[in-house]
Parts: structure tokens; sequence; C-alpha cells
């Protein structure tokens, strides 16, 4: 029953929906939630696994949209298919949308580009209105599809019950101040580049974290490879000792993302690790950690306190930010970066 275009609005301390259509029923009957993407929008998608299996406790798959089409997905009439894309044009997600739609799921499009043939072939779809993103590495676009994320999911929660009312209520009001933390970030923006300044000869860069700290960074690495070129992966931090650590040596940067305080610990055990094998880093975490990890990190990025499920939001922008000053240092295009097209149509 998801109708064409969603605006969501926050009234009497609820999130709504406008016209999604979908009742208590169809959200406890839906299956599973499938999430289809490229990119950086998989990325997000990325989060949006951990954010809405926690909320809803469904599970969430997040599926590359250019293997989706080739790994025989399971998808029925109860699932809804959230398919995310900045330019609402990308080939692989276009055709992986049109696979789902075809075995039966319902498809909620999250789109930037209004109009575009994603937006219009979903049954329902969130704009995100990002404005015109004009550089080809997506930054913006990120962090709005982030936002419908939330709302999706604290709509779907409050329909299914799935979390306590304080929780949803504390999650809501943070979700409100994320603009105002997200201006403190880029007012301070000066020390992020001076951290690019230390490190953008470095050769290659690793991005350790644990849950949501490691969905951003995966992004991180994503947008340094994109502007700078420097080689660089993203590691979930518990498999550094499956394989990774034998690529750490002295002078390896390591950014460790730790914002998520109940993993925290688990995290500061690996900085320990690579530290002790040579590796620098530089560590985010939020503002009430950043004095306990500064004993063992060589550098710190704090960003503000939040709710652990919106740190995401937050922590993308030093990201972000580092892999431009990177770029700045390192004389790339920022805006054109080689081999790079804005959405990928063929
Ligand atoms: C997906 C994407 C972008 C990336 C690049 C190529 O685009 O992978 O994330 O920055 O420009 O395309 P979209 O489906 O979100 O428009």
């Amino acid at each position: 029953a998801i109708r064409k275009t969603i605006s969501p609005r926050i009234q009497d301390g609820r999130v709504v929906l406008d016209d999604l259509a979908l009742t208590a029923r169809d959200v406890a009957e839906m299956d599973k939630l499938c999430v289809i993407a490229c990119g950086s929008s998989y990325h997000v998608g990325m989060n949006a696994k951990y954010i809405l299996e926690k909320l809803l406790r469904k599970p969430v798959e997040v599926t590359l949209a250019s293997e989706f089409r080739y790994c025989d997905p399971i998808v029925t009439e109860h699932t809804l298919a959230l398919v995310i894309s900045q330019s609402g044009e990308t080939i692989d997600t276009l055709a992986a949308m049109r696979e789902a739609k075809r075995l039966g799921a319902k498809v909620l499009s999250i789109v930037n580009v209004v109009g575009s043939t994603i937006a219009r072939e979903s049954d329902g779809v969130l704009y995100t209105w990002a404005g015109p993103e004009i550089a080809v590495a997506t930054t913006k676009a990120y962090s709005t599809q982030l936002a419908v994320i939330y709302l999706i999911g604290l709509y779907c929660a409050q329909l299914l019950g799935s979390i306590p009312q304080d929780e949803y209520d504390g999650i809501l009001s943070e979700l409100q101040a994320i603009p105002d933390k997200m201006e403190e970030i880029l007012e301070n923006r000066s020390d992020i580049q001076y951290f690019a300044s230390i490190y953008f000869n470095h050769p290659s860069m690793f991005f350790i974290g644990r849950n949501l700290d490691y969905a951003v960074g995966l992004e991180g690495s994503l947008k340094l490879k994109e502007i700078s070129y420097i080689h660089s992966e993203a590691y979930a931090a518990g498999e550094l000792k499956h394989g990774t650590i034998s690529l750490i040596e002295p002078g390896t940067l390591v950014v460790a993302l730790a914002g998520y305080g109940a993993l925290f610990e688990k995290t500061m055990s690996n900085v320990v690790e690579v530290k002790s094998r040579g590796a620098d880093v530089l560590g985010l975490t939020t503002h009430s950690r950043a004095a306990e990890m500064a004993k063992t990190a060589d550098h710190v990025i704090s960003v503000p306190d939040t709710h652990p499920l919106l740190l995401p939001s937050l922590e993308v922008v030093p990201m972000q930010l580092l892999a431009y000053y990177v770029a700045l240092q390192r004389g790339c295009d920022i805006d054109k970066p080689r081999n790079l097209a804005k959405s990928v149509t063929v």
C-alpha cells in the first residue's frame, strides 16, 4: 500500500511518514528488510543494517546492487526492499530494484534526484532533498540518506512497539539536535586539516571499528580512495587478528573509530595491538572519551556525544573532512577525481 512520494514530518513528538500507508500489521508481517545500493549508498545500507535491526528486531540484509541479480535473492511479498541511490539512475541499482519488484517485494526508494528512474519505478520514494551534489564523491547525500533511515526506523518502531517509548523519545530528540552538532564539527575542522597535513603522505591507511563504527570506517576509507588515491582498507576491528594484522608495520596509519561507547574498550584493545606493531593511530571518538583515547592513540578527533545509533551522522563528517584535506594537500582535483563518474549508468 506504499504510495508514491512520502513526505516525513515530526509532529507531536512522533515521526509521521505521510503516505507510507504501512499498517502495524504490514510491518509486523514483514519477514525482512532488504537494502540494495552501490558505493557510498551501500555504506549507508551497512549503517541501516545495524540501526534498523536494533530498532525493529527484524533481519536486514544489505546486498550490493551489482551482486543482487546474481545471488538468487530470497525475497517475498512480505519483504520491504529499501533501494538507496543519490542519482536515482545507477544502472546496477535500477536493475536490482526491478528484480526485487519482480520477485514480489515492496520497494521503497531513498533518492536525491527528483523524478529519476529509480524514484519513478519504486512503489514509494523518500526524497533526501540534499540539493545538487556538485562533486563526484558523495557527501551530503550520505548524511541525508542516513537521516531518512532514522525516520523509517522510528516510524516502523512506533508501529511495532519494538522499542520502549522513552528510548524512542530520546532518539528522536537527539536526531533533531544532529544539525547543531554537525555545525560544531565543521567549526572545528582546522584540527582535521592539521592531522591531514601530518598524514597525507602515508602510502596506505586502514580504518578499523566495530558495529556502526565499522560501517562509517568503510565510508571513510572509500572517500579517501576516491579523492586522494591513497590505498586504503576498512576492517571490522575484530577481524584484525584473522589476517589483516600482518599488514600493519611501523608507520602504517590506522584510523580507529571508537565512538560506540559499549565497544570502546574492545576497539581500544585493537589500538594497543596496532600501536605495539608500530602503527600511527588517529582515533575518532566522542568528546566524553577523547581524553581516554588520547592515552594510547597518537592523535584524537572527537565529535559531540549523542545516542549511539546516531553516531554515524556525526562521525562521517570528520571522515569526509579528513579525505578532503588529505586530497587538498596532495593537489588532487577533489570535485572531479580521475576515472569516476557521478552516476554509473552503463
Ligand atoms: C553510487 C555511486 C556513488 C559514488 C560514485 C559512483 O551512486 O557508487 O556512491 O560516489 O559517484 O556511484 P548512487 O546510486 O548513490 O547515485
